[in-house]
């Protein structure tokens, strides 16, 4: 009921009165009241006018459930949300939920993460209230293989939201990250469980540094937010709501195919080193070439300087530009 009255304050911009809340939502005036303090609890600014009503004044950066709930325009991504205070990690949270038999599309944030996890071990910041740290989950019927190109589609989505929120010109850095000005804004994890060769579930993990005011000094260099590179803040619901939407656009193409075949054109468009000399950290060592975008399987061509295409997949290597993160 807490959503609804939202939606319904925000819908109105104005006043609107408590009888009317009331018989709409066929509750009494206390319900109605106590939903208010709760919201006012919430960082909502509500003026409460004797013979008008309640109006909205400011939303501000509120990135609950409630708000959540208000303007999420999504099928079945994030019907059922979860915000917490504080988590190790929302991929782990989510994974949990997996175990416990919640239905795909539940969905995860938190404002703070205490041990936030990247990939192959390695630790992502999540300092509160400053980014969107979040996760959802998948139960897709087809096989492992295809799994690994879930991280591309969210890429897209993420950066799809990103502009058309903000219009900033963010770009897709294969496999897993999003970039602007050269600098990491956001970061994908995808895990996968499996079993006898079928997949029992996906967890979809995106942290990206919204309104983040300072990096500690090892990231500074490498690291960026919304906030720093356009000089304000986000409203960080709207841009949940932006990219949840996009990622049912892009998973819907995604899902004709299993392949990136109808997918490629526009991924690759917006793949920051096409073109460009990359550095290939693989296991097995280092080398250069020129990026060519992805194949229909999400690999990244890398061309080398004696013409030739190798194929990369994205568990085994991370990519550089040869001058820095890009
Ligand atoms: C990633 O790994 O970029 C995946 C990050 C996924 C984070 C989300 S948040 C919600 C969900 N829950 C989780 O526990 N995880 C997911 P990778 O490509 O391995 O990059 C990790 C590296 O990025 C680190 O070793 C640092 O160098 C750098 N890094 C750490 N925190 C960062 C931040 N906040 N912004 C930019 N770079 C960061």
């Amino acid at each position: 009921m807490k959503s609804e009255i939202l939606r319904r304050l925000k819908e109105a911009g104005g006043y609107v009165s408590g009888q009317e809340l009331c018989g709409s939502l066929g509750v009494s005036r206390t319900a109605v009241w106590k939903c208010i303090c709760q919201l006012k609890e919430d960082g909502y600014e509500i003026e409460a006018v004797r013979n008008k009503g309640y109006r909205l004044a400011e939303s501000g950066d509120a990135l609950t459930e409630a708000e959540l709930r208000s303007i999420l325009d999504t099928e079945w991504l994030g019907r059922r949300i979860s915000v917490l205070d504080e988590v190790d990690s929302t991929n782990n949270e989510v994974r949990k939920l997996a175990e416990d038999g919640a239905p795909e599309g539940t969905l995860v944030l938190a404002a703070k993460q205490t041990a936030g996890k990247g990939r192959r071990g390695r630790s992502w910041e999540s300092p509160k209230g400053e980014g969107i740290w979040m996760s959802f989950l998948l139960r897709p019927d087809f096989e492992p293989a295809h799994a690994s190109m879930l991280t591309l589609v969210a890429a897209m989505a993420v950066e799809r939201g990103i502009r058309s929120l903000c219009g900033a010109d963010c770009m897709i850095k294969w496999p897993n990250d999003i970039v602007l000005n050269g600098k990491k804004l956001c970061g994908i994890l995808t895990e996968m469980s499996t079993e006898d060769d079928h997949i029992r579930h996906v967890v979809v993990g995106i942290g990206i540094n919204a309104n983040t005011g300072s990096f500690p000094v090892e990231l500074a260099g490498s690291a960026t937010s919304l906030f720093l590179e356009l000089g304000r803040p986000v409203k960080r619901a709207v841009l949940v709501k932006e990219i949840l939407k996009a990622w049912e656009h892009y998973y819907d193409i995604f899902l004709k195919t299993l392949d990136f075949g109808l997918l490629q054109e526009e991924y690759n468009e917006r793949l920051v080193n096409r073109g460009r000399q990359v550095l290939v950290l693989a296991r097995e060592g280092e080398w250069t070439g020129v990026s060519r975008g992805v194949d229909r399987e999400g690999q990244l061509l890398v061309e080398t300087a004696d013409g030739q295409v190798n194929t990369v997949m994205s568990g085994e290597v991370s990519v550089r530009g040869i001058y820095g993160y890009v």
